[in-house]
């Protein structure tokens, strides 16, 4: 067996872990390489000696993977440490974004900030295996008391204001990256990922966009989903901003609402939805102001999409939801017919 030489690997994350993952293909005299851009069936995957090659495979494969070729053909792809998924809004299915992160970068505009998109990424982000850290982009932009809203609203997630135009934030983004980490930007078109990207590699290498006057809204300016690494260590991988961002049936949301978790633990029902039970300690934070109403709303809707993709694949859980609704319709038809209680 040859020594493994990663070569320029080592600028595209290359490290003891994906070694380690290597290791099996090594005896087989492969090349490892990372996938830098998808187009369509098709792999660019960048090689120890720095070239580019198009590689192809049996099994499909994503940006952010470590693969072992053996000229143009894909032989293996490394065990993933982590995949960002989002449910496909045409197929119905899970799609792959983006493999091998070890920080998914949650970027919300300081001009359009949405609390509930945030954490939806974040439901998604800790689905994926990685740990989200979320930016708040163009804080150049921001209004007073913004950030601090936005931290009251994620309960406890960890917010880093950045902005292209005074470069604020930057150097502590690049710390979370170096020395071999990888990253990968998620959030809506017109966020400022590109222009973040080109503000950590220090050089225009994404197309930027600007974004509508009436409504702060993207154009949509990247389309493809491509990895590069940052000079000083790191690497990041940018994405388009993605109108859909479905949950799977899979996901879960204790990491992405820790506190409605930790209340759920004093509602009178195992099961408690939080949505009009009696003896719901959720529903009473949400009134006594220990929860922020709109949080509360925001995990419903999650919850319900998460319940509804659940009950398309398990019928015995289709069944149940539709007892649920059952019982509530009649509930709400026998209170309609006692107005006055
Ligand atoms: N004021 C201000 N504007 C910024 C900043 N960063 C980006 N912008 C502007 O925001 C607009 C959109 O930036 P992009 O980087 O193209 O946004 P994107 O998230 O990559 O968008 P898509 O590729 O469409 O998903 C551009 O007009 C940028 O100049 C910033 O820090 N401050
Ligand atoms: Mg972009
Ligand atoms: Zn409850």
């Amino acid at each position: 067996m040859s020594a493994i030489s990663p070569g320029v690997l080592v600028e595209y994350g290359w490290n003891e872990r994906v070694l380690a993952l290597f290791g099996e293909f090594a005896p087989l005299s492969l090349e490892p390489a990372r996938v830098v851009r998808v187009e369509r069936s098709m792999c660019m995957a960048v090689l120890p000696d720095g070239s580019e090659r198009l590689v192809r495979g049996a099994a499909p494969c994503v940006v952010g993977d470590w693969v072992a070729v053996r000229e143009s053909t894909i032989e293996g792809v490394l065990a993933r440490w982590s995949a960002l998924s989002r449910l496909d809004p045409e197929a119905g299915v899970m799609q792959m974004l983006a493999a091998n992160m070890d920080l998914v970068v949650i970027t919300v505009p300081a001009d359009r900030a949405s609390a509930s998109r945030v954490e939806r990424e974040l439901a998604l982000a800790w689905d994926s295996g990685a740990r989200p850290l979320v930016v708040l982009t163009k804080s150049d932009l921001s209004v007073p008391g913004l950030e601090q809203s936005l931290r009251d609203r994620l309960a406890g997630v960890d917010i880093l204001p950045t902005s292209t135009v005074d470069d604020a934030g930057l150097d502590r983004l690049r710390a979370q990256l170096q020395p071999d980490r990888t990253g990968v930007l998620l959030g809506p078109s017109g966020a400022g990922k590109s222009s973040l990207a080109n503000a950590l590699l220090g050089r225009q290498r994404f197309a930027t966009g600007t974004v509508r006057e009436a409504d702060a809204r993207g154009r949509h300016t990247t389309t493809s989903r491509q990895l590069v690494p940052l000079p000083g260590g790191g690497v990041l991988i940018d994405t388009p901003g993605l109108r859909s961002l479905g949950l799977g049936s899979h996901v879960g949301l204790g990491a992405t609402y820790p506190d409605i978790e930790a209340l759920s633990l004093s509602c009178r029902f195992r099961d408690c939805r939080h949505d009009a039970e009696p003896g719901c300690a959720v529903a009473a934070a949400a009134n006594s102001g220990g929860l922020a109403p709109a949080r509360l709303v925001s995990f419903q809707k999650l919850q319900r999409e998460i319940a509804a993709e659940e009950s398309k694949t398990d019928p015995l859980k289709r069944k149940e939801e539709l007892a649920v609704w059952k019982a509530r319709t009649k509930a709400a038809r026998a209170k309609a017919r006692r107005p006055n209680r």
